[in-house]
């Protein structure tokens, strides 16, 4: 342990914890911009700075050593952050008014935290571009502040390297290699690096006019559904806590917005248990493509066509669920009510923006037309429902619409890692011994530990080893012990975002400090479990629609029909 003062509180550290997490823990509050707990510690930005002795140091590259006295709020300290803080926005392209991250941007925060008013050091600013070739995340280098948040997450957390620092000096930017496009990289639009980013240099590609636009336009059925995690994580945008379940309100939102049926994506993840079971139970049979690997999550599917070729054909043919209830809207939905599949529009809520990369691949497509037409994040539904001044928080609770509104606990907790495991597991298991499961809750496949395993045994004594990786960093470590021979998987799902879909790239973003006192990934996992917990129906199998939908269009799991609208193939 080590002893030390800061402003003159006695404290006792453990050795090696840094000043500025001794000091967070008791309460005193010192500025930081490029820290992200366990993720970024570059020392970097300098807004961090504290006083010891005649010097002035970053406090996040500060070890703590025995007898050290600090100071955090001295004029020396508060002068020297305004200047830090005073030159970075002497050189941002300071466009607060209109810029996608206004009130929720960590740098105008500090800025008024510290009482900036005026710039005093106007001059030449770097020079940057605005890439917004990617389907998915947009990049604009005047509004970067240089912090490599982003750099750290997309390099240690995905281990995909596709942004990284470039030149040096007044010059230095964040780039893909050779400056390419993004869509040009091995960027898998995961979007962890614009809920990584404080500032509005990254952001989704946004859809938000041409939903309105489809809104407006008489001619169009307008369908909408929505994701799992959106429910519990909307609610943040209008000042709700972290992982409060708003279904009822987000239902009544949209149809107050115009859609014509507000769906639920939840059935889909229910029907996609039922196709992903079938073809596990298929694949265990004749002992191929094992193991079987989920393909729900557009980061991850891109992750393995690009960085594990070889090992495509253990994707899962199954589209993921949105892209399921795309393709069934424009098919057995448009035959069930006599609607001209082409003025469908589907418009589907995500908390990813990965999914805009997905509705945009042509292998989602059928007869002609694609599944999904648009995808709007959490934080665009949001903005959507600010614009037409719905008063969401004060709104009654709404159901969704059927034949897609229906859907089980086990359709819930995809939203969450462990999640598409776990309803896995439950329908399979009653589907193989025709008993009712006893308990439901395979609680081995929760929570956020970086690897997860649990063996199931089958009623005919065969067992199922699966494994659950969240993060991709996680999902290499896994894909490289099944190549080395080290652990033998017969499941495994992954989900790109650490935590799942609660915590992609398309939910509210959340301010750095508040991540390091709470973890936003269990924290909204509570509201999906706690939604899993208070459905009537817990199983895929169990829901009815499902069976109706099976016994009026696709005839049974994995036929020719589900075939033809609910199975994919991917490039090597
Ligand atoms: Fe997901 Fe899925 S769980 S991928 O994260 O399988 O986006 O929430 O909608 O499609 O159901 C996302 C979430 C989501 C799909 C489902
Ligand atoms: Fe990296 Fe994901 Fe950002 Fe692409 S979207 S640059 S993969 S963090
Ligand atoms: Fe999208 Fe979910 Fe995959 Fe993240 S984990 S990329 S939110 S599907």
């Amino acid at each position: 342990m080590v002893k030390f003062k800061i402003d003159g509180i006695e404290l006792e550290v453990p050795k090696g914890t840094t000043v500025l997490e001794a000091a967070r823990k008791i309460g005193i509050e010192i500025p930081t911009l490029c820290y992200l707990k366990d993720v970024n510690n570059p020392a970097s930005c300098r807004a961090c700075l504290v006083e010891v002795g005649p010097r002035l140091i970053a406090s996040c590259a500060l070890v703590a050593e025995n007898n050290m006295d600090v100071k955090t709020n001295t004029q020396k300290v508060r002068d020297a952050r305004k200047t830090v803080v005073e030159l970075l926005l002497s050189n941002h392209k300071r466009e607060c008014t209109t810029c996608i991250r206004s009130e929720n941007c960590e740098l105008q925060k500090l800025a008024k935290e510290l009482n900036i008013r005026d710039i005093k050091y106007e001059g030449e600013r770097t020079k940057g571009i605005i890439d917004d070739s990617s389907t998915s995340v947009v990049r604009d280098q005047e509004k970067c502040i240089l912090c490599g948040r982003c750099i750290s997450t997309c390099g240690n957390v995905q281990t995909v390297h596709a942004i990284g620092w470039a030149r040096r000096g007044f010059a230095t930017n964040v780039t893909p290699a050779y400056d390419r496009a993004l869509s040009e990289t091995v960027c898998v639009n995961c979007g962890q690096c614009i809920i990584a980013c404080p500032v509005g240099a990254l952001h989704e590609k946004e859809n938000i006019k041409d939903v309105w636009k489809a809104l407006n336009d008489k001619e169009k059925y307008v369908v909408v559904q929505t994701a799992p995690a959106v429910r519990v994580a909307i609610g943040e945008e209008f000042g709700l806590p972290m992982g409060t379940r708003v279904t009822g309100k987000m239902a009544a939102a949209l149809r107050k917005l115009g859609f014509d049926k507000v769906f639920d994506t939840d059935f889909a993840a229910d029907l996609t248990i039922m196709e992903e079971g079938t073809e596990l139970l298929k694949r265990l049979n004749t002992g191929k493509n094992l193991p079987l690997m989920t393909s729900c999550c557009p980061g991850w599917v891109k992750f393995v066509e690009h960085q594990y070729p070889d090992m495509t054909d253990n994707l899962s043919t199954c589209k993921s669920p949105h892209q399921m209830e795309g393709a069934l809207i424009k098919s057995y939905f448009a035959q069930k009510m006599g609607i001209d599949a082409k003025n469908i529009v589907v418009v589907s809520i995500m908390p990813c923006v990965a999914k805009k990369f997905e509705e945009n691949r042509e292998e989602l497509s059928c007869d002609g037309l694609a599944d999904v037409d648009y995808v709007l994040t959490t934080r665009e539904l949001a903005q959507m429902i600010k614009e037409a001044g719905i008063d969401f928080i004060n709104l009654s609770d709404e159901e969704f619409d059927n034949p897609f509104g229906e859907s089980t606990g086990a359709g819930v907790i995809f939203g969450a890692t462990g999640g598409v495991a776990e309803a896995a597991l439950r329908t399979i298991f009653e589907l193989l011994s025709g008993k009712e499961l006893e308990t439901v809750d395979y609680t081995a496949v929760r929570g956020v530990e970086d690897i997860k395993e649990a063996v199931i045994e089958l009623p005919d004594g065969r067992k199922i080893n699966a494994a659950v990786a969240h993060g991709l960093s996680n999902a290499r470590k896994v894909l490289e012990m099944v190549r080395s021979g080290e652990k033998h998987f017969d499941f495994i799902e992954v989900m790109a975002c650490p935590g799942g879909c609660v915590n992609g790239g398309g939910q509210p973003i959340v301010n750095a400090k508040v991540k390091e006192k709470v973890d936003v990934r269990l924290e909204r996992a509570k509201g999906i479990y706690s939604e899993d917990k208070d459905l009537p129906l817990r199983k895929s199998h169990k829901n009815p629609y499902i069976k109706k939908l099976y016994d009026e269009f696709l005839k049974e799991p994995n036929s020719e029909v589900s075939h033809k609208y609910l199975h994919t193939h991917y490039v090597k």
